[in-house]
């Protein structure tokens, strides 16, 4: 078998808490001016860390923030995201991903989260997943978000595996580099999965289990 894991990215993959992300940073580019905050913009905002993404959609914007009122509109953010979240339960867990997911344990495959979002344990709590996973990588612990690899490389050395024994998946170009730069192939979803470095395209979650894995 060539791989022995997969570690999955979390908002956009094993849920879509990433639609969350959209309508809290849109709530907040609102909030400061910035009539035009899309969908497009936000499919740059994947993968990428809390901070990270402010700094992106201040570009949409003339008006200078100290880096106190930056970590004030970042909190911001968060508690409009943790308010959407707070309604979340095991319902919004896909049965074709549990389903999916159980059948890839049951041919023998470890696994993993790789997250940016320093929310992943309350998510996984949401939807019932807090005890499943193999190993969980998440922004509480790593300094570099993606497209830097170390959380993926966090999630292969939780497993104990090298990264090319380790499966990818990401709805996000950045996760993508991500997984490439830490020599593991990636599987891809929407966007990532029509990019030219993603080793498979998924079009939707039970598409791996065709993967010869
Ligand atoms: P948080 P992923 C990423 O999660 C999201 O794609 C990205 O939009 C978000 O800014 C980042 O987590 C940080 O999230 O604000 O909850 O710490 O796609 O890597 O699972
Ligand atoms: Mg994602």
């Amino acid at each position: 078998m060539k791989y022995k894991a997969i570690i999955f990215d979390l908002d956009g993959v094993i849920c879509s808490t990433d639609e969350y992300h959209y309508f809290a940073w849109k709530a907040l580019a609102e909030m400061i001016g910035i009539k035009d905050f899309t969908r497009k913009d936000n499919n740059l905002l994947r993968g990428i860390s809390r901070m990270d993404s402010l700094e992106i959609i201040l570009k949409k914007t003339d008006k200078v923030y100290s880096d106190e009122q930056k970590a004030t509109l970042a909190e911001m953010k968060n508690d409009m995201y943790k308010n959407l979240l707070a309604g979340m339960s095991e319902e919004d867990l896909d049965e074709n991903v549990l389903s999916t997911l159980k059948t890839l344990r049951e041919r023998g495959l470890k696994l993993a989260i790789g997250s940016s979002s320093k929310n992943t344990p309350l998510i996984l709590e949401r939807l019932g997943l807090d005890k499943f996973f193999d190993a969980v990588a998440d922004g509480n612990c790593i300094t570099h978000s993606k497209p830097h690899p170390e959380v993926f490389l966090k999630a292969a050395e939780f497993l104990n595996l090298q990264p090319c024994n380790c499966l990818v998946v990401e709805d996000a170009v950045a996760g993508v580099e991500a997984a490439i730069a830490g020599g593991f192939e990636a599987a891809g979803l929407g966007e990532a999965g029509a990019y030219a470095k993603t080793t498979y395209r998924l079009h939707e979650f039970p598409d791996l289990l065709n993967i010869s894995v």
